[in-house]
């Protein structure tokens, strides 16, 4: 049976990286066959950062054009922007109100982001993300949430959220499940290959971008860190740098790492680095192009967006209507 998924991604960067890719948005891609997926820019999440209009803008379309390019269909998923549907603030608030302050306090992602700067100068709205993440999920009933491990907790407040409403006021949420893969490809930092690849603390020439030119990429794969010896062998422990990029190419090719050790055995780390160098520029090259055509034409772009939230508009109002009701608010 058709499952409704949904998920979210912020317009937190200019591109999406090899690790987002990987790691979730080609699971997003796969899921939205026989299946009935919601797929959302949030970027009303990207408010609890810093804010620079002008860039927050282009990051919103660009990353509709990529999540496009990338194989998200509009013609299969609903792909919108979170900002375009105004049940998310309002439901959000109903989770605010639902919500203890305690158990908002634990969430480790709040404790993380607010230690970075000072917890006194966070905002409000860090605080409060949790709550509007639940709302995201919840307005569409989802039974997924394919989102990275570091989500996990955040899916269980959006459990618990619901679990004690429909206790409370009566069935009116889908208690939905994380879909979260266990063995999923973690990408490293290319540069720092015990930490992940990250759009915020990764070193720029560790990051492999979907928007990089195709030069830029070669070149950070030639330069990525290797390790000691000259064997092209899977060893997270001791080869953590051959082995990022062994699961880079097996999972752009489609090849096993066991046949590729096969492949590279007795060629040195030169030739290996060609290789994967050449299978990921062969594999963004349409993507950036299909992204930049895309955003050639903002119009167009715009449209898809709204045709999206208009569908997912109709979901979430009907979500948000009933909890009203069972709320006691006059409709
Ligand atoms: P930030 O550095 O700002 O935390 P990020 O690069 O970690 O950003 P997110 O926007 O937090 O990216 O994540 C988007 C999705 O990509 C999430 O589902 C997350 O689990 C996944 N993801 C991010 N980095 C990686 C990675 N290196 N390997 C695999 N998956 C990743
Ligand atoms: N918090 C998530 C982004 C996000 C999300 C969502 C993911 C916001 N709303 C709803 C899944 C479902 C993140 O930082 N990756």
């Amino acid at each position: 049976m058709a499952k409704r998924i949904l998920s979210g991604i912020q317009p937190t960067s200019d591109s999406f990286h090899l690790g987002n890719y990987l790691g979730a948005l080609k699971q997003w891609v796969e899921l939205q066959e026989g299946n009935d997926a919601f797929y959302c820019i949030v970027d009303l999440h990207a408010l609890t950062g810093e804010i620079d209009p002008a860039l927050l803008r282009k990051r919103i379309l660009s990353s509709a054009a990529q999540l496009i390019a990338l194989g998200i269909s509009p013609d299969k998923s609903t792909l919108f922007v979170q900002s375009h549907v105004a049940e998310h603030n309002q439901l959000g608030w109903i989770m605010e109100c639902i919500a203890g302050f305690g158990e908002a306090n634990r969430m480790t992602q709040f404790k993380d982001k607010s230690a970075k700067g000072g917890a006194d100068s966070a905002r409000v709205g860090l605080f409060t993300y949790p709550m509007l993440q639940a709302a995201d999920i919840l307005l569409y009933q989802a039974h997924y949430v394919p989102v990275g491990e570091d989500q996990r907790q955040h899916i269980e407040l959006t459990r618990d959220l619901a679990t004690r409403f429909n206790t409370r006021f009566g069935e009116t949420f889908r208690i939905p499940e994380g879909y979260i893969l266990k063995s999923g490809a973690k990408i490293y930092d290319l540069q720092e290959p015990t930490n992940k690849m990250s759009k915020s603390s990764g070193s720029a020439a560790g990051v492999l971008e979907i928007m990089d030119t195709p030069e830029a990429n070669a070149k950070k794969i030639k330069s990525a860190t290797t390790d000691a010896g000259r064997e092209v062998k899977f060893d997270e422990k001791e080869k953590p740098g051959i082995s990022n990029l062994l699961t880079i190419h097996a999972a752009l090719s489609g090849k096993k790492i066991g046949d590729l050790e096969n492949e590279f055995a007795g060629k040195g780390y030169g030739d290996f680095k060609g290789a994967v160098a050449e299978v990921v520029v062969e594999y963004l090259r349409p993507i950036r192009a299909r992204a930049n055509e895309l955003l050639e034409d903002e119009r167009h772009l715009v449209q898809i967006l709204h045709a999206g939230a208009d569908k997912a508009r109709t979901v979430a109002s009907a979500t948000v209507a009933q909890s009203y009701k069972n709320l006691g608010l006059v409709l």
